[in-house]
């Protein structure tokens, strides 16, 4: 009896015990996860946190089906960085005098023209400053008149930023890192050039600030030579750098990192404003992340009277960066997973491509990642070149929204390309051959220009960027795609039929005109046999996809409404191709096709043209393939259902056979 009682006292102990045990277990994970989602920023340990938070459900869950019920716990306190007897590593955080700017901004007139950031046009212009006004957009595509009247140190007005943004404080240790900024000029305005400066200088905290580098890249106008250098010598902390041959932005700007003596390099444009408090949280990204390459939110200082778009406060980041297949750089909505990952507009967007003229970067990390392609020319596609190989060799990119720069975006280039823009091409053929495998020939498809360049061989010696690559056991673009840009599109790699749709008789091909997003009907333009507006893919469903940027198909519509392209309806699981989008081929001789019927007759095109679909000289469409490597050129006649071109008696598929 009493060794029964004892056994069983030693089992109540035993489950007493265990019940301990499961609750300290609790507790600890409980901390884990209240520490992981208080101090780290990073959204990619959301995931963990996540992972562990329904880890932490199901034991509560078997907790309560224990019969053990137990309150909501409370998260842990914030524990505040542990003391360390380092002088430069005191605790606590930056206070505001310890983040003084460089240069105090000087009183300025409430009323003067543009003051807090608003635009300013002057209303009755006699014909001189009419003149003024003129040349000046002439010279620099946006309104010198104005900026030449707004003061160089005007005031943005008040912080509007998300209030996360604004009461942020930044840690002392460890401490932020010092920055050297690079400003790239090529025959800039002064007003606009030297308010970039001024705004660096009344932006930035003097202790962050290592020095401004400016780099002239071989300007021509007067005032940007002894002028210049004169002028900033008085400013301390700023100094110009020359290129003496125009060579262009990436070489200005390697000449300008390779000269910089601050821990991150920060390049900017020359006609920026910088926010209130841009400068720390970029840093602060990457203190906390060294791989990251950072850029800020960049807002518009409007071309024609210089107004700065101030932050709304209560407005979360909208934008992240992107790329299509003709490998332009563009942007896009964020996309809804990656909006959810973020708690505050303190947390960094990821973003598969960024616009590359605003962004800091630990110096040592550009310098191991492989800088820039010295190799490419002038500007054009260093950016998404930049931004795989970051993505690819281990690196993030990121924008960091609670830091606000105004830029001057322009409609065009003031700026010639020496050499032409055949350049950007080169530039982007390199990236291609170096990042790209087998997705180059996408890219190749859609400009023909670069498919012969590659054909050729006439992009240069890459044998450097491929070592690096190799070197820094860099991922391939298969990866990239399926990891960093999942939502990316991804055409046929091998369409069974690439080109232009041509009507041999008018020698004019099908092209979806200027900025057709989809919706607008198509035109027939003389053909420039380039790809671009006039590329279409046949893809093993029988669309006709025109797709460089979005997804989209040729569509015919109920008569009398032309052709036109609209999204695809096939877009992957669940979905199918519309019979308005599926078009057939039908060989009519060797070579040489008849079409492209959509499916539906009674919707069969156009009846208020004459022509019969019999008349083949008038009907023939040609489509022509681009040449690949290793792919011989070829050119197939087809004969088009185009509205235009197709009346009311044309055959039926079946005859068609
Ligand atoms: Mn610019």
């Amino acid at each position: 009896m009493r060794l029964f009682l004892r056994r069983r006292l030693s089992l109540l102990k035993l489950a007493l015990a265990g019940g301990t045990l499961f609750m300290v277990v609790l507790v600890i994970l409980q901390k884990d996860v209240g520490i992981s989602s208080n101090s780290v920023q990073d959204p990619w340990f959301q995931d963990l946190v996540e992972r562990k938070e329904r880890v932490l459900v199901m034991v509560r869950g078997a907790v309560n089906n224990l019969g053990f019920q137990i309150g909501a716990p409370q998260p842990p306190p914030v524990e505040e960085q542990q003391a360390t007897s380092d002088r430069n590593c005191p605790p606590g955080h930056y206070t505001q005098a310890e983040l003084k700017p460089v240069l105090e901004r000087p009183q300025q007139d409430p009323q003067g023209p543009g003051a807090d950031g608003t635009g300013y046009e002057k209303d009755k212009m006699t014909p001189e400053e009419e003149k003024e006004k003129e040349d000046g957009m002439t010279v620099n595509c946006f309104n010198q008149f104005s900026s030449d009247r707004i003061s160089l140190s005007r005031s943005l007005g008040d912080d509007t930023r998300p209030p996360e943004c604004v009461e942020r404080k930044f840690r002392h240790c460890p401490p932020l890192p010092t920055t050297s900024v690079i400003i790239v000029f090529h025959n800039e305005a002064w007003s606009t050039l030297l308010r970039t400066v001024y705004s660096v200088l009344h932006t930035s905290p003097a202790a962050l600030l290592t020095e401004i580098i400016m780099v002239d890249d071989a300007s021509t106008a007067e005032h940007l030579g002894t002028r210049l250098d004169e002028y900033v010598k008085q400013l301390n902390i700023v100094k110009v750098v020359r290129q003496q041959e125009r060579k262009g932005l990436i070489t200005a700007r390697l000449l300008g990192a390779r000269g910089a003596l601050g821990q991150t390099l920060t390049f900017l444009d020359a006609h920026c404003e910088c926010f209130h408090g841009w400068l720390e949280p970029l840093l602060a990204r990457i203190v906390e992340e060294p791989t990251a390459v950072v850029s800020p939110e960049i807002t518009t200082i409007n071309l024609n009277n210089f107004a700065f778009n101030k932050p709304v406060a209560t407005s979360k980041a909208q934008n992240r960066g992107n790329f299509d297949w003709s490998l332009t750089f563009g942007w896009e909505g964020i996309p809804e997973q990656e909006r959810n990952r973020r708690k505050d507009e303190t947390y960094p967007v990821k973003t598969p491509t960024f616009a590359g003229g605003l962004f800091s970067i630990s110096k040592k990390y550009f310098e191991h990642i492989g800088t820039y392609d010295d190799k490419m020319e002038i500007w054009g596609g260093e950016n998404v070149e930049m931004s795989f190989r970051v993505w690819q060799c281990g690196g993030q990119l990121e924008i960091i929204p609670c830091s606000v720069v105004g830029h001057v975006f322009r409609t065009k280039s003031p700026h010639t390309f020496p050499k032409g823009t055949e350049v950007i091409t080169r530039n982007q053929v390199r990236l291609a051959e170096v990042w790209m495998d087998d997705y180059k020939r996408i890219y190749y498809r859609r400009n023909s220009n670069a498919a012969k360049m590659a054909k050729e061989k006439g992009f240069g010696d890459i044998s450097e960027r491929v070592n690096l690559r190799e070197s820094l056991h860099c991922k391939n673009f298969t990866w990239y795609l399926n990891n960093i840009y999942p939502e990316m599109f991804i055409p046929d790699l091998t369409p069974t039929k690439f080109g232009a749709i041509k009507n041999s008789g008018t020698q004019s091909c099908l092209d979806v005109g200027e900025n057709n997003q989809g919706g607008k009907p198509l035109i027939m333009y003389t053909c420039h046999n380039m790809g671009g507006n006039q590329y279409f893919e046949y893809t093993s469903h029988k669309e006709l996809r025109h797709n460089i940027g979005k997804q989209l198909c040729l569509q015919a519509n109920p008569q009398p409404d032309q052709v036109k392209i609209e999204l695809c309806t096939l877009k992957g699981q669940g979905t199918s191709v519309a019979p308005q989008q599926e078009w057939l081929f039908t060989e009519v001789r060797k070579m040489t096709w008849t079409i492209i019927f959509f499916k539906v007759p009674t919707l069969c095109l156009g009846d208020s043209f004459t022509h019969s679909c019999h008349s083949l000289n008038q009907l023939h469409l040609e489509c022509f393939s681009n040449s690949l490597e290793g792919v011989p050129t070829y050119a197939e006649h087809l004969l088009a259902a185009f509205p235009s071109l197709c009346g009311p008696t044309h055959p039926k598929p079946s005859q068609l056979g």
